[in-house]
């Protein structure tokens, strides 16, 4: 054999090791990738349970109901029923905190607006749980459960998750129009206020209304940063000058509601005394049969009415004689099936009245600080805040629940939970 030859052999020898070698290392590479794949599939099948064991201690506490009894859900009392330690991180929960969502408060009692959250480990495995219970988004009226359980076996971390809503079985909130006047601004070129519905995000309702009077001594409606105490969520209140200011909605078929209806608003009179002054209103002096009007009447109480039959005018007036410079919260429930008003103020024993149901929409504008299409005086003199109507008759527990400044029916701008998945 020649020198060129052998050299050529020994080429073709090193390269076949080195196609043997290659072949070898890239099998074991496939093999130690299937080892770390079967080991994290192992650890996978221990991070499983891991994550599930905190599900499970979560939704334990979940159903200790404190009181014993109660309705709220027990997870909110965690941090008091839990030990923080153990040997078994299945029943112990270290860190835990529980936080409230913005605004509305987080009582253990009742538990709404708040996250839990804990975590445990046992130096291998670990779990930590986050819980969150607050209103739907998209419909305030509904309780979400949120729960994430993390659990983390040697590097290797998997979730459950637990979601609930009472929307099965949760009334609508009922709330048709809801007035915050919370504007920090009203002029000539600004005059809308308005209708928040029942949305989180403060805007969205049907009914905006247009600010109107540029004579007397406000140019128009004005912002105020007076306020009911009992109102946290309020920015501001309207101040109206008693000579023209009035909201003009006009003539909406949505706010004539036939049947039960309330209507929630707080008040506080600064003038006018000896004077009907207009509140809320929906009516028409033209025809019979007009829908109604809330007012401080010329004895300086609150009264509501309706036309009912042509020419009479039953009314539901409050024992209550209305002071200057006070705000008083009030409302006024008309029950459909017991043909009766009731007429609340400060959540106090209410007024009664009963009269037929007959009435109808007879053209008049709904109006605030004004009766509806009567328009000639009779204007609210003071400041108007939170003007809430409900298509239901709201019983005396809703009616202490608005003078205790809970938001009834509507949510906050920020503190409600988006449903998983949105
Ligand atoms: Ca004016
Ligand atoms: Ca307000
Ligand atoms: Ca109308």
């Amino acid at each position: 054999m020649q020198n060129n030859q052998k050299g050529i052999s020994l080429i073709m020898v090193f390269f076949i090791m080195l196609i043997m070698i290659a072949m070898v290392l890239g099998v074991s590479t496939i093999l130690y990738k299937e080892i770390l794949a079967i080991s994290d599939i192992g650890n996978s099948a221990y991070a499983v349970p891991v994550a599930e064991g905190g599900r499970e201690k979560a939704m334990y506490y979940d159903i200790k109901k404190v009181p014993l009894g109660g309705t709220g859900s027990g997870l909110c009392n965690t941090c008091n029923t839990c030990p923080i330690s153990g040997s078994d991180p299945n029943t112990y929960c270290n860190n835990c905190t529980l936080t409230e969502l913005v605004l509305d408060g987080c009582n253990p009692l009742t538990c709404s607006n708040c996250t839990i959250s804990f975590d445990s480990s046992d130096g291998v495995s670990s779990n930590s749980v986050s819980a969150t219970i607050g209103k739907s988004c998209q419909d305030p009226s509904v309780q979400l459960f949120n729960l994430y359980s993390t659990g983390v076996y040697r590097g290797v971390t998997r979730q459950e998750t637990e979601f609930r809503t009472s929307a099965s079985n949760a009334p609508p909130s009922n709330l048709i129009a809801y007035w915050k006047f919370n504007e920090d601004q009203i002029n000539d070129a600004f005059r809308t206020v308005e209708d928040s519905g029942s949305s989180c995000t403060g805007h969205g309702g049907s009914y905006n209304g247009t600010a109107n009077g540029q004579g007397g001594s406000n140019p128009l409606p004005q912002p105020s940063t007076d306020v009911p105490s009992a109102l946290t969520l309020s920015s501001r209140s309207l101040s109206f000058d008693g000579t023209d200011d009035y909201v003009d909605m006009g003539n909406q078929s949505g706010l004539f509601i036939s049947g039960s209806f309330s209507i929630s608003v707080w008040v506080k009179v600064t003038g006018g005394q000896g004077t009907t002054r207009s509140i809320f209103g929906d009516y028409n002096t033209a025809g019979c049969l007009s829908s109604y009007a809330l007012r401080v009447n010329s004895s300086n109480k609150f009264a509501f009415f309706w036309e009912n039959p042509c020419g009479t005018f039953p009314t539901v007036t409050s024992t209550t004689t209305v002071s200057l410079n006070t705000w008083y919260h009030v409302v006024l429930v008309w029950d459909s099936p017991s043909h009766t008003r009731k007429l609340y103020v400060n959540a106090g024993t209410p007024n009664t009245n009963a009269t037929s149901e007959a009435r109808a929409d007879n053209g008049g504008n709904t109006t605030i600080g004004a009766s509806g299409s009567y328009l000639n005086g009779q204007r609210f003199y003071g400041k108007i805040d939170d003007l809430r109507i409900f298509d239901k008759a709201l019983s005396t527990q809703e009616v202490t629940d608005l003078y205790n400044g809970v938001n009834l029916g509507a949510s906050d701008s920020c503190d409600c939970l988006p449903a998983p998945g949105d």
